[in-house]
């Protein structure tokens, strides 16, 4: 089965998910791109839901779907997430942000009581660092800086090419031969001056929703 069905499949799965009333985290990307579809056919058939989204791309299509959306300023805690990711990991930890909207993402996350992660199985990966960059949202002003520094914790990064995010800011792609402590990976990232936010999520995510050859595959957080 080819990874765009494996995708809609993962997608359509968390949307069952979501409860009428709720305030509902509406992620980035390729994946999540299903889920507002569905959750568009939904509202239409009546389900009530609010949208908090984690990017104005995102935001556009929820619009165009007829999902109605606030802000997180409105609603600083989000009952349920849905959003994508690059690379998932036996414990659930995750690299995202290849669609630039990591820095979004990581603050609805936190806010939100569950995280459901959407992705086919090609993103399933034993270490972290494996297939995907780290991307890492860093401020313009000394970014040249910022990625000497960061280029002493991966082994090398990359300006990512006509990108500013919808916070104004670069993305610095940083490239590892595999993340064996990703926790403190993230941390030591996100102590560099001129570093914003990076693409490890490490200890949120409740729950994976895989879109396999074989099927569906639920991933639950243990303890
Ligand atoms: O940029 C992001 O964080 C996306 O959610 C990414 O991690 C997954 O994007 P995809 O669904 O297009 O592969």
């Amino acid at each position: 089965m080819e990874t765009e069905k494996l995708k809609q499949l993962a997608a359509e799965r968390a949307v069952e998910e979501v409860e009428p009333g709720t305030i509902v985290g509406l992620g980035t990307g390729s994946t999540i791109y299903y889920a507002l579809l569905k959750l568009g056919e939904k509202v239409r058939e009546g389900l009530n839901i609010i949208g908090i989204p984690t990017s104005k791309q995102t935001e556009e299509i929820a619009v165009q779907q007829g999902i109605s959306l606030s802000t997180l300023g409105e609603h600083p805690v989000i009952d349920m997430t849905i959003d994508g990711a690059d690379e998932v990991n036996p414990t659930l930890n995750l690299i995202k942000g290849a669609g630039g909207a990591l820095v979004r993402e990581k603050i609805i996350a936190h806010a939100s009581k569950r995280l459901v992660i959407i992705a086919d199985e090609g993103k399933l990966v034993e270490q972290l660092g494996s297939n995907f960059p780290v991307p890492v949202e860093v401020v313009p002003f000394g970014w040249g800086a910022t990625q000497l520094a960061l280029n002493r914790i991966c082994r090398s990064s990359t300006l990512r090419p006509d990108f500013v995010s919808d916070n104004g800011n670069y993305i610095l792609d940083c490239g590892f031969d595999g993340i064996p402590d990703p926790s403190t990976t993230e941390s030591l990232i996100n102590n560099l001056p001129g570093v914003v936010e990076n693409g490890l999520f490490i200890n949120r995510t409740d729950q994976v929703i895989i879109g396999a050859a074989s099927g569906i595959q639920i991933l639950k957080r243990q303890g």
